[in-house]
């Protein structure tokens, strides 16, 4: 396997300094050029301006890199027909030469393989609406199953169906964890409507549950659902309808499998004609800098293993 890691998150995972990993799918499918470039790099200031060391993720040419160059992260965010790679696609990508964006649960698996343990996005895929019949449920809840990394988002998005969502991480075992407040927050909204199954305030208890488990021997990771600032959020009322809209779009356009997300991420942005991605933008740069906070106390906590 070609895995290739850039200067600055090497020296950092040698030094045993914190490091967050950042996934690569947001920017070439989750946001339109040129936003997308400028989020990715601003985030990454962001992990770095809170005192930690970004570590963006992807596929090129068939060699898995761990932090891109600023030419790399560029090239990325303009090229067309980058694949999406989640668990089951990733290692034929590689060895063919490949070249693709990591999905959470790509990124997970490139970080656990890597040595970090914190990770950054917006919103994670789950169960779909209509799942019941479509089965469509994203390979990134059997990855928080199995990947020991604690992935900070903004809960799941409404495009989602959220109540089924959670119990199928309830079932896989997946501790879901709302930063700060009860209720779970759903994205662009800082309230679901669902009281979030778990809540922590510090990022101090976050770091040491990630340990406790594996002090317990227990697989997987976390997720950790950090709320939206309220002054760059859409309420639950405002955005419910557009989701209506984009979900009856997707459908009568036959849209399917990988191409749902993107599909409904692109509507929505086109129908509230930019506001849900400003939205989206503040709410990755809060998702980094906790996940730095949480990285960062991570680095002080001595691992222990199950006997
Ligand atoms: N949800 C978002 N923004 C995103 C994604 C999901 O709000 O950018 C991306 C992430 O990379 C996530 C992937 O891992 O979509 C899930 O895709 P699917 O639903 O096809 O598993
Ligand atoms: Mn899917």
């Amino acid at each position: 396997m070609q895995m290739t890691m850039s200067p600055e998150v090497r020296d950092a995972l040698d030094q045993n300094r914190a490091v967050v990993a950042l996934e690569s799918t947001i920017i070439t499918h989750g946001m339109p050029y040129p936003q997308n470039l400028e989020t990715a790099r601003q985030v990454e200031d962001d992990v770095r301006q809170a005192g930690a060391t970004p570590a963006t993720i992807a596929v090129l040419n068939g060699t898995l890199h761990i932090g891109l160059t600023d030419d790399e992260l560029a090239t990325l965010a303009q090229a067309k027909d980058v694949a999406k790679l989640s668990r089951a696609d990733m290692a034929v990508c590689m060895a063919m030469g490949g070249t693709g964006a990591t999905t959470v649960a790509a990124t997970m698996i490139a970080a656990r393989q890597a040595g970090i343990e914190v990770f950054a996005t917006g919103g994670i895929g789950g169960v779909h609406r209509g799942a019941e019949t479509t089965m469509d449920i994203s390979a990134d809840l059997q990855e928080l199953a199995q990947t020991p990394v604690t992935v900070v988002c903004a809960g799941a998005k409404a495009i989602l169906d959220i109540p089924r969502t959670l119990e199928v991480l309830e079932t896989l075992g997946v501790p879901v964890i709302t930063f700060g407040q009860p209720a779970l927050p759903a994205f662009w909204s800082r309230d679901s409507g669902l009281p979030s199954p778990l809540q922590i305030d510090t990022a101090g208890q976050i770091a040491a549950a990630h340990r406790t488990r594996a002090a317990l021997g227990l697989s997987g990771g976390q997720l950790i659902a950090n709320p939206i600032p309220e002054s760059d959020e859409i309420p639950k009322d405002e955005i419910d309808p557009i989701i209506e809209q984009a979900l009856s779009d997707a459908e009568a356009q036959g849209i399917t499998a990988k191409e749902v997300t993107p599909f409904l991420l692109d509507r929505i942005f086109r129908l509230t004609t930019g506001r849900s991605l400003s939205s989206n933008i503040a709410l990755v740069r809060n998702n980094a800098r906790l996940a730095a906070e949480i990285a960062q106390e991570l680095v002080q906590l001595p691992v222990k293993t199950a006997k």
